[in-house]
């Protein structure tokens, strides 16, 4: 009898490796003795059971950050060019098991096959990053204003960080965040989002394999994330907290730090404007739009949440668009040719079915779409509207589905200012090719990234994130490094 919790068939026929088969099946955390208390994952294409995992709570996050405070200490004291190593092994074994990993993301989250391959292949993007910015880690020196003294400043891995990540990217959040924790120095402990667990567990099982020592890398699966957050936020061994997802908890977790002053990354909602203005190439901007509105069914913090285009080009640019739209095909994201899949929950139906309602009852037409498809599971036909006002909810709030609301504009210095009109700043997106305009727009837009010219602009080697309340800190590039280490002053006096 195997003391494992079972991973059903209708998981493990779409794994081709013996091998990560075999790793995952001995995942601890994946394999805790059954009759302890559980959680079921389901595939929301289908409704089927994918696998049961151990529900664990205050006292296994209590363990894992112990074992992490141990670890931590010994993962500092090796060089960076061993932990650039073990980061660099397990970037292989994932670019190895690419294909599981994406069968395993699309089984539990939806998505098309193509865009788990090509998130899988980002995840491991962060870890080759970080496993060559892991060498790369300097001081300075500073020019003291007295001859007897020297100054510098050296950096530091914070210690144990305590990660908590969303269901839409499950597996580039946890490589965006723990590549670079783990090249500064520091450990960390883990809760997946509940809806997304396995792919994590897998990701986990291949760290395990890369030879990371024991400690340094923990995972905590839970039903949902208060009880763990509270105790990752309230644990003085825990020196920082790094979250993506909603603001609303975001704005919990950061008062749950406050009472230790507790460093925060937070990655929290959007609501990107996309703007075309009269000067754009229409054909590139019904391109962009299609990308950075319905990669992942529109789930992305960066998604196109309200199109802006100015009279001269909107005509043109809606029937291109909705051309464009209506070719999208809907279904189970291991489907032939699929490139919208159901969204994660009914919640987030109930949610576009919601703002759909509010625009329509306040005059906004459907240009096409706008119905759930078949009545058991979470598909949404993708959807665009126009005759969109400033007070209908898919102008103010994260719709975080396939629905494009396109308001027409005039005048060009008013949509920059409608643009900035929100609490979040994350991603902003414009088309124009008057070369004064375009810097000009691009420095008054408040967010903390910009696309021009183009519908995609998350890598590895940039900053990623956001101002306002779309969160603290970034992910990706040299920044996403320094938001791990602390640096420390020293000052040699009597030279
Ligand atoms: O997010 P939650 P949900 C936005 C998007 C979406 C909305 C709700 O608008 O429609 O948020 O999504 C953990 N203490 N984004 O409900 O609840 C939870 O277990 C500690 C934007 O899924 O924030 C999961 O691991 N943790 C976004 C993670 O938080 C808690 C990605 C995200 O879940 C917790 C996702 C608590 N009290 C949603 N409650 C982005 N920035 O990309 C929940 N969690």
């Amino acid at each position: 009898e195997s003391p494992f919790l079972p991973l059903y068939p209708s998981l493990t026929q779409h794994l081709k490796s013996a091998d990560l088969f075999g790793a995952l099946d001995r995942v601890p955390a994946l394999g805790a003795p059954a009759g302890k208390r559980t959680f079921q994952v389901f595939n929301p294409s289908t409704g089927e059971l994918l696998a049961e995992l151990p529900d664990m709570g205050v006292q296994e996050t209590r363990a894992a950050i112990d074992k992490a405070y141990v670890a931590q200490e010994k993962w500092a004291a090796l060089t960076a060019r061993e932990r650039s190593d073990t980061l660099w092994r397990w970037h292989e074994l994932i670019v190895t098991h690419t294909d599981d990993l994406a069968a395993i993301l699309t089984a539990e989250m939806g998505k098309p096959l193509a865009e788990s391959r090509s998130e899988v292949l980002h995840a491991a993007a962060y870890l080759q990053w970080y496993a060559e910015e892991a060498n790369r880690i300097y001081g300075e020196t500073i020019s003291a204003p007295s001859t007897d003294r020297r100054m510098l400043v050296i950096k530091q891995p914070i210690g144990v960080v305590g990660t908590i990540t969303p269901w839409n990217f499950p597996a580039s959040m946890v490589a965006r965040k723990i590549s670079p924790a783990l090249a500064a120095g520091c450990t960390i402990v883990l809760k997946p989002a509940e809806q997304t667990p396995l792919v994590a567990g897998a990701m986990f099982a291949l760290a395990a394999k890369a030879g990371f020592p024991d400690g340094v890398v923990n995972l905590v699966y839970a039903s949902e994330g208060d009880a763990v957050g509270r105790e990752l936020c309230g644990n003085p061994k825990v020196r920082k907290i790094s979250f993506t997802g909603s603001t609303e908890v975001g704005r919990l977790l950061m008062r749950q730090c406050s009472d230790q002053i507790k460093k925060v990354s937070l990655e929290l909602g959007g609501n990107a404007p996309f703007i075309v203005f009269d000067d754009a190439d229409v054909d590139a901007a019904v391109d962009g739009a299609i990308q950075a509105k319905f990669r992942n069914a529109g789930q992305t913090c960066v998604s196109a949440n309200r199109l802006y285009v100015q009279s001269g080009v909107h005509d043109e640019f809606v029937a291109k668009f909705v051309e464009r739209v209506r070719e999208l095909s809907v279904g189970d994201g291991f489907g032939e040719g699929v490139a919208i899949g159901p969204l994660i929950d009914r919640q987030a139906l109930a949610k576009i079915e919601a703002h759909v309602a509010d625009a329509v009852a306040k005059g906004s037409a459907i240009r096409c779409g706008g119905q759930r498809i078949g009545s058991d599971g979470t598909f949404f036909q993708p959807t665009v509207l126009t005759g969109i006002s400033s007070d209908m909810k898919v102008a103010r709030e994260e719709t975080f589905g396939p629905l494009a609301p396109i308001i027409r504009f005039e005048d060009p210095d008013q949509v920059v200012l409608a643009a900035n009109d929100t609490i979040y700043g994350l991603a902003a997106y414009f088309y124009a090719s008057n070369l004064q305009r375009v810097w000009r727009v691009a420095e008054a837009l408040e967010y903390g990234m910009v696309g021009i010219n183009t519908g995609r602009m998350s890598s590895e080697a940039a900053p990623f994130g956001g101002v306002k309340q779309s969160g603290i800190g970034r992910e990706g590039s040299r920044h996403g490094l320094e938001d791990y280490l602390e640096m420390k002053y020293l000052c040699m006096g009597g030279i």
